[in-house]
């Protein structure tokens, strides 16, 4: 039979997530840095198979939000997650769980939840008991077998309230995986496959993402103004695309939300700025062959991350 459906990735900033993506998916549909706070939204990869299509949707990293964008942000994820067949907690390898990654488990896995004065158990979000949920463990080429096996066995016996004795297990699974070597890769899909209902293909096979061309190119150029920034201001970038671009032309603007930070997108005589513009125009090209230039203006949009009404405008 022929499987379908959607898997949405989600678990702190910084596990992996979007590198997971791409290397399923075998091209860059989502953006990755070495900065926490990378994906601003959700992102669709598809992956065909002969006997499946998963829709596989990148979410934006889930933690305690500091500014209304975090706020945006964790919307998101709940957006991501309320629409999958099977939800991923990835857990890095090489980090302790720790307060962030229960906060996600209590809000998107645990279904069942211990009510004060009986043993009664009730769904926590019925919007989300239905959905399979499984963890993949992420970044295994970073440790030895042993502590990989002491992750696997510290996921299976996890408790979210260490109080609760009738806590049933979180996971339907758990799987360690690395994107950058691909260990277990094929396993993972396997099991992906068998967890999906039997059902259509629902895109074409020739698509790879559900974005519009748009926010892939605003995305690009994101990718490289991201390159080599700092932690701090990686966060203030956002990249729209003017309304006077076309397919063959390119007008991208990159905000900020500083006139300090322009200065330093723009570099010594725009040097910096001409970096990106370059090594962006490549990487659009590679999956846009028909665009011929690319231009790039730095704006401020003063103090966005806390200002709703720019979200729409980035897309956020
Ligand atoms: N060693 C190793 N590093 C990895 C692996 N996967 C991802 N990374 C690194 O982890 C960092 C974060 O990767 P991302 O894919 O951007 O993480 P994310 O979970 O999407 O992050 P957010 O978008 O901020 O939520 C990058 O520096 C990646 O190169 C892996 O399998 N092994
Ligand atoms: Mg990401």
């Amino acid at each position: 039979m022929f499987k379908s459906g959607f898997v949405s990735f989600v678990g702190r900033p910084n596990v992996g997530k979007s590198t997971l993506l791409n290397k399923i998916i075998g091209q860059r549909v989502s953006i990755v840095s070495k900065h926490p706070g990378t994906t601003q939204r959700t992102v669709s990869g598809i992956y065909n198979s002969a006997n499946s299509q998963i829709v596989f949707i990148d979410t934006p990293g889930y933690a305690k939000p500091r500014r209304n964008l975090g706020v945006r942000l964790n919307d998101s994820v709940s957006g991501g997650v309320s629409q999958a067949d099977i939800i991923i907690f990835c857990v890095p390898v090489n980090e302790k769980i720790g307060p962030g990654d229960l906060r996600i488990l209590k809000n998107f896995f645990v279904s069942k939840v211990f009510v004060s004065k009986g043993l009664r158990k009730i769904p926590a979000d019925p919007k989300f008991s239905e959905i399979k949920k499984i963890a993949v463990i992420t970044k295994a080429d970073t440790v030895g077998k042993d502590a990989l096996l002491n992750k696997i066995i510290e996921l299976d016996q996890l408790k979210i309230d260490p109080t609760d004795d009738f806590q049933e297990k979180i996971f339907a699974e758990i799987v360690p995986v690395s994107a950058k070597s691909g260990y277990n890769l094929t396993e993972l899909i396997s099991l992906l496959k068998e967890l999906l209902p039997n059902g259509p293909k629902y895109y074409d096979v020739n698509s790879i993402s559900l974005e519009n061309e748009n926010i892939t190119i605003s995305e690009l150029v994101r990718q490289e103004v991201l390159n080599d920034l700092k932690d701090e201001l990686m966060h203030s970038v956002a990249v729209t695309l003017d309304e006077e671009s076309d397919n063959q032309n390119i007008k991208a603007v990159i905000f900020v939300e500083r006139d300090s930070q322009k200065q330093i997108i723009i570099g010594k005589k725009g040097s910096k700025i001409g970096n990106i513009r370059r090594s962006a125009k490549r990487s659009i090209k590679k999956q846009f062959p028909e665009v011929k230039s690319l231009q790039l203006r730095v704006k401020v949009a003063p103090n966005w991350q806390q200002n709703t009404k720019y979200f729409e405008k980035f897309s956020i």
